[in-house]
């Protein structure tokens, strides 16, 4: 067998699953299969709630130093075995190595190191009633939750959500992506070496309906923390409503990228081209619907066309390749069904749109072209619905009022980029762009302590810095009359 056979961790242990059933998970970039993941249900995770619950009794009363300790130590084994982890996301992924030894693997390092230190200065509020009393206010672990994430940024994600929720005194039952589930794997092994305590974090892999389902209706688990795409986080906070469960849910976008002509060109165009196409467009912050003010448009389309033609499309191991494969093959089939859709709908393709064909060890991979598309209008299924790959449009715009009212013209609102020198200009479009995150000048510029997360159908709730941590836990009053 050349594929590994992943296990579920659950309780400090590897186990099969209860149906000893397995699912196959490929390689994007070579069409083989890279490992076979156990086909979890409901038997494997009440196993690992239970787990959770036992182990939680403990966890919650551990000091945050020592939690700390244990997060920080995790981070620098993630980080000593960064090689390995990297080669590991890249086989799963698609993605770039290079991508992965800078971006996704040290920011999984980071999530657990930030968490670990964040933990110890995480204080909680006293309101003075002068002359009656004082109220102080506990913040307490919610007890077990559900961490599900997807497959765009695997373990840069899934660290995302159980390092704080870890961090805070819960016990994780974990469910990463089907798609992409071995650097969590490798994780829970990882931790097994640290030292985390046995069933503090349980790791149950399979699928959505199936592992993901049995973890949002199990009665005990009392949060989800989920990432994904905006139809499943609907479902997701349909079931935990009538439960009453608390949920974090950071969904799709529609980002409008909006390029002034009094911008600079030269930093605008290369960040445009990683914003664009970066992880092959598989990121929700990318910047997908490019609006460009009608003075420097032709300029924009020529040289922007110009450079995107010539990224390199490669082996995701070369060292070089500025894009990789897309994530699997019924993803590479919706990013096309978009590109004929938007011919249909009256778009023409600057350059792009074809799946690519590579030699050597690639010639079945899912890899395709970078696309870029224009004559659309906003309103169109192409310009309204999350493509989520390597496709971008142009859309010239007049005015500020109208490229605005053009931007906000979605059901989503993850983020949104403003490209001008004009000081006055950037915050006035920053407070009416409705958005969770707004960059100006940058794109990606991320600083963990910030709220993450969207409006409107992007999602509920926000990540990182205290606001995982109050999220991931629950506020008492104690009231004292004097
Ligand atoms: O995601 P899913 P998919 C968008 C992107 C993409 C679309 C669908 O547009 O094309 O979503 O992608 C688990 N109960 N994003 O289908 O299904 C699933 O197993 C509980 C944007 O791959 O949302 C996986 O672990 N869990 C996004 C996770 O949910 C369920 C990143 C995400 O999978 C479940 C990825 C259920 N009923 C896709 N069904 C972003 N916001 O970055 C599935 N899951």
């Amino acid at each position: 067998m050349a594929f590994k056979q992943l296990k579920n961790f659950i309780n400090g242990t590897f186990y099969e699953p209860h149906s000893k059933e397995y699912l196959n998970n490929f390689n994007p970039a070579t069409g083989e299969i890279y490992s076979q993941i156990p086909s979890s249900g409901i038997d494997d995770i009440n196993q690992a709630v239970k787990a959770a619950k036992m182990a939680f009794r403990s966890w919650s009363q551990t000091s945050p130093e020592k939690r700390g300790r244990l997060l920080i130590r995790i981070a620098d084994m993630i980080e000593q075995n960064l090689d390995a982890f990297a080669l590991a996301e890249t086989e799963d992924t698609g993605k770039p190595i290079q991508l992965s030894r800078t971006v996704d693997i040290p920011r999984a390092a980071a999530n657990f190191r930030f968490f670990g230190t964040a933990i110890q200065h995480f204080a909680s509020e006293s309101h003075a009633m002068v002359g009656q009393g004082i109220n102080y206010t506990l913040r307490k672990p919610l007890g077990v939750v559900g961490c599900i994430s997807p497959w765009n940024l695997p373990l840069y994600l899934f660290t995302w959500k159980i390092a704080p929720a870890l961090a805070a005194g819960n016990c994780v039952v974990g469910k990463p992506s089907e798609v992409t589930p071995v650097t969590a794997f490798m994780l829970a092994e990882m931790c097994k070496n640290a030292g985390l305590p046995n069933g503090v974090l349980n790791i149950v892999h399979g699928s959505g309906p199936k592992a993901g389902q049995a973890l949002v209706e199990h009665s005990d688990v009392k949060a989800i923390s989920f990432t994904g795409g905006t139809q499943t986080g609907r479902e997701i906070a349909q079931k935990a409503g009538q439960m009453l469960k608390k949920v974090s849910l950071e969904l799709g976008g529609k980002n409008p990228n909006i390029i002034f002509a009094d911008c600079d060109f030269d930093k605008m165009l290369t960040t445009t081209l990683r914003s664009s196409f970066r992880n092959q467009g598989q990121i929700c912050l990318c910047g997908s619907r490019i609006f460009i003010e009608r003075p420097i448009y032709e300029r924009f389309k020529t040289e922007f066309t110009a450079k995107t033609f010539m990224l390199k499309v490669g082996d995701p191991l070369d060292e070089d390749s500025f894009m990789g494969s897309l994530v699997s093959e019924n993803h590479l089939n919706k990013v096309l069904y978009y590109v004929n859709l938007a011919q249909e709908e009256g778009g023409k393709v600057l350059t792009g749109g074809k799946p690519v064909r590579l030699r050597g060890r690639c010639t079945k991979g899912w890899f395709m072209e970078p696309t870029i598309i224009e004559g659309l209008d906003n309103e169109c299924r192409v310009n309204q619905e999350e493509i989520f790959g390597p496709v971008v449009t142009l859309i010239p715009f007049e005015t500020e009022e109208e490229v605005l009212q053009m931007a906000n013209d979605t059901e989503y609102g993850l983020s949104a980029t403003v490209w001008t020198n004009d000081l006055t200009r950037a915050h006035r479009m920053s407070e009416q762009l409705e958005a969770g995150i707004v960059w100006v000048n940058t794109w990606m510029k991320r600083d963990l302590r910030t709220p993450f997360g969207g409006v409107k159908n992007s999602g509920v709730g926000r990540e990182g810095g205290w606001e995982a941590l109050r999220f991931f836990t629950e506020p008492k009053n104690v009231c004292i009359e004097y």
